[in-house]
């Protein structure tokens, strides 16, 4: 085998339609190129990336709805939401629960195994968010964290987050919204899902999804110091005394990344992108419905369809990069780098594959 031909080369996005990740802004691109080396993790050694960090959080604040926001740039969505299981279970006493609907990202199943924590599941509704009496019959005095989902990765749905915070308010437990993909399209929709909608306490918001920053971009937000406090260790031989992420070096190229991604885009770009992927959501699960395939309507920019077997396979093998949801319909995320070109493509490759 000749190994020295191909030069490698990243993956182009024109069939990529399942990822919820997407091509950065050439501004975020630029800027994560120059700070590749910087480490946020050692502010003290690194303080013009450190600099941009707090910027950065502080417009993810404006993003979520959150004055003074406290919080921080990491890894992604998985380490936001361990962050927020951690915190609660470091702020209570003895042994904890967490209740979540089950529609809420695997982190959370991470979360509870690296913590030791007990994950309680709740049903979702067929509307596919959390069914409060559901979550509120699970949640008892050793709840220490009820999570809501904004932005559900399978359907892109927003759970009542008001009416989940009344339920973590009756035993007393904290409120996490998991808005991992959704924080950066929900701002421009008239849903009551943000710090300043309910009694949240912390939130997932992701700059490396819809946010259009490099990988890696997780947000990490608190409405108080007193949960980053909660998160802390010491660290004696920085020159910074202690240190609440749960990464330690962290990425340059990440913060940097997001930085300029924000700059360039909060809030008008994100409205424009947000109206453009919800028009082609709204467009393809016309056109599915349309050809007689059953579509779950898209209230946020990502569609999912019964598509029989064959055909999703026949799609795979045109090199349309799509996933299906746990139930097995097709699930198409309209993502920055989704136009409504590809869209047709992949609706002619699957007028195709019907025939065959
Ligand atoms: N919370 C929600 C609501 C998510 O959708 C995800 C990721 C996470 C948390 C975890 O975020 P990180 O992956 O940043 O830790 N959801 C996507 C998924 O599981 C992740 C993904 C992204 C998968 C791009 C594939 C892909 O190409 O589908």
């Amino acid at each position: 085998m000749n190994r020295a031909a191909a030069t490698p080369a990243p993956q182009e996005f024109d069939r990529v339609l399942s990822s919820m990740c997407t091509e950065p802004h050439p501004a975020a691109r630029e800027a994560a190129v120059a700070f590749l080396a910087d480490n946020p993790g050692d502010p003290a050694t690194y303080p013009a990336v450190s600099d941009l960090e707090a910027e950065a959080v502080e417009t993810l604040g404006d993003v979520v709805g959150l004055d003074d926001p406290h919080g921080y740039v990491g890894s992604g969505g998985t380490e936001a939401n361990i962050q927020a299981v951690r915190a609660a279970r470091n702020l209570a006493d003895g042994d904890v629960n967490v209740v979540a609907p089950e529609s809420a990202h695997f982190s959370f199943q991470k979360a509870a195994g690296v913590l030791d924590v007990e994950l309680r599941l709740a049903p979702t509704g067929d509307d596919h968010r959390a069914d409060v009496a559901a979550v509120a019959d699970l949640a008892d005095d050793d709840t220490a964290l009820v999570v809501g989902v904004a932005g559900t990765t399978e359907y892109g749905r927003v759970d009542p987050i008001p009416e989940l915070g009344e339920v973590a308010a009756g035993v007393d437990a904290r409120l996490h919204v998991d808005a991992a993909w959704g924080g950066f399209v929900l701002p421009f929709t008239d849903r009551d899902w943000s710090f300043a909608d309910a009694p949240v306490d912390t939130m997932t918001v992701d700059p490396h999804k819809m946010g259009q920053a490099p990988i890696p971009a997780g947000g990490f937000l608190a409405r108080d110091a007193e949960t980053l406090d909660a998160l802390a260790v010491d660290t004696p031989y920085l020159e910074s005394d202690a240190q609440p992420t749960l990464g330690g070096t962290r990425s340059g190229a990440g913060v940097a990344g997001t930085h300029a991604a924000l700059d360039a885009l909060w809030p008008d770009g994100y409205r424009d992108q947000y109206e453009r992927s919800q028009a082609n959501a709204d467009y393809l699960a016309a056109e599915l419905d349309a050809r007689g395939y059953d579509v779950v309507d898209p209230v946020l920019p990502l569609v999912a369809a019964d598509v029989p077997d064959d055909e999703f396979e026949s799609l795979r093998n045109d090199g349309w990069r799509i996933s299906r949801t746990a139930s097995g319909e097709l699930r198409v995320v309209c993502m920055p780098h989704v136009t409504r070109g590809m869209l047709e493509d992949f609706l002619a490759d699957l007028s195709a594959a019907g025939r065959t």
